[in-house]
């Protein structure tokens, strides 16, 4: 059975640390630097109690540019086989581009994580293919402009079917009900209400019978709120953290690894009691 199925039959919150390679997240632009700087973040978080790794090198932040696939691969698949060397952590790989997908399950991730809910073409034959379990999230627009003035007739509703029919997309290009994990997408194309709407009613999006993984670490629905800069939100985000486990969120996406393991932790403690 594939790592990431084995973790989410143990039924206990998990939780995925980020890690950046995009050439802004670390100091110094050589190939060596930015590679060992990656592994030595990444033993941290699994130090740190992380249950998996979420390696991105495209830039999804508002407003940002497209990067080409050569590009991308240039910046995660010299981590992910660096870390792989040292480590069995369930890496998942964040990409939108089935090439990448590809080249990087060949090094060692065990997992997709896609913004784009495998919408580009090839994207679900690929994780078909490749029969390993996929994260398919939801986004209104595209980076660049997406939060120039989102709008949903109900945002709970619209989100809940746009996944549904992404996990029939799935379904049909032969991905296995199993590998299957959705994802609101907290801050793309969403204003602060809505954000804060998709968490009050995350219980909404179990009826969809997949595992949802949620991404609010450090985001600007925490920010704005606490009236807060990005190193600032570490209390913050724990919080969104905790409100969506007690509504079914069952992974999380998260930068502050420690903090959060401890306060899930406490969370599965009293799960467990009678
Ligand atoms: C501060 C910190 C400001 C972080 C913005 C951000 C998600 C995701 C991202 C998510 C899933 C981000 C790759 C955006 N968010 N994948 N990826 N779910 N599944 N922004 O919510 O962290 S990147």
């Amino acid at each position: 059975m594939n790592k990431v199925l084995n973790l989410l039959a143990e039924n206990r919150p998990l939780v995925m640390g980020i890690l950046n390679t995009t050439p802004d997240s670390f100091s110094d632009g050589g190939q060596y630097d930015s590679v060992s700087s990656a592994v030595d973040r990444a033993s941290q978080m699994i130090a740190e109690g992380a249950d998996m790794i979420d390696i991105g090198g495209e830039s999804t932040r508002p407003g940002a540019e497209p990067v080409s696939v050569e590009e991308e691969v240039q910046r995660v698949i010299p981590v992910i086989q660096a870390i792989r060397r040292q480590s069995d952590i369930v890496i998942s790989i964040d990409s939108s581009k089935p090439e990448v997908m590809k080249q990087a399950v060949i090094a060692g991730a065990d997992m997709v994580n896609d913004v784009n809910a495998l919408q580009a073409a090839g994207a679900t034959a690929i994780c078909a293919e490749l029969d390993i379990p996929v994260c398919v999230m939801h986004m209104q627009g595209e980076p660049r402009t997406m939060q120039h003035n989102p709008q949903y007739i109900n945002v709970v509703a619209d989100i809940k079917y746009y996944l549904q029919q992404r996990i029939e997309a799935c379904l049909a290009a032969g991905i296995r009900q199993e590998n299957i994990m959705i994802d609101p997408g907290f801050g793309f194309g969403k204003t602060l209400e809505q954000n804060y709407s998709l968490l009050k009613h995350l219980d909404a999006f179990e009826e969809l019978g997949c595992p949802v993984l949620v991404g609010i670490s450090r985001k600007s629905m925490i920010g704005t709120v606490l009236g807060a800069e990005v190193e600032e939100r570490v209390a913050g985000s724990v919080a969104a953290a905790v409100l969506a486990y007690t509504r079914g969120g069952r992974l999380f996406r998260v930068h502050d690894v420690k903090p959060t393991v401890d306060a899930l932790r406490i969370c599965s403690a009293m799960s467990v009691a009678e």
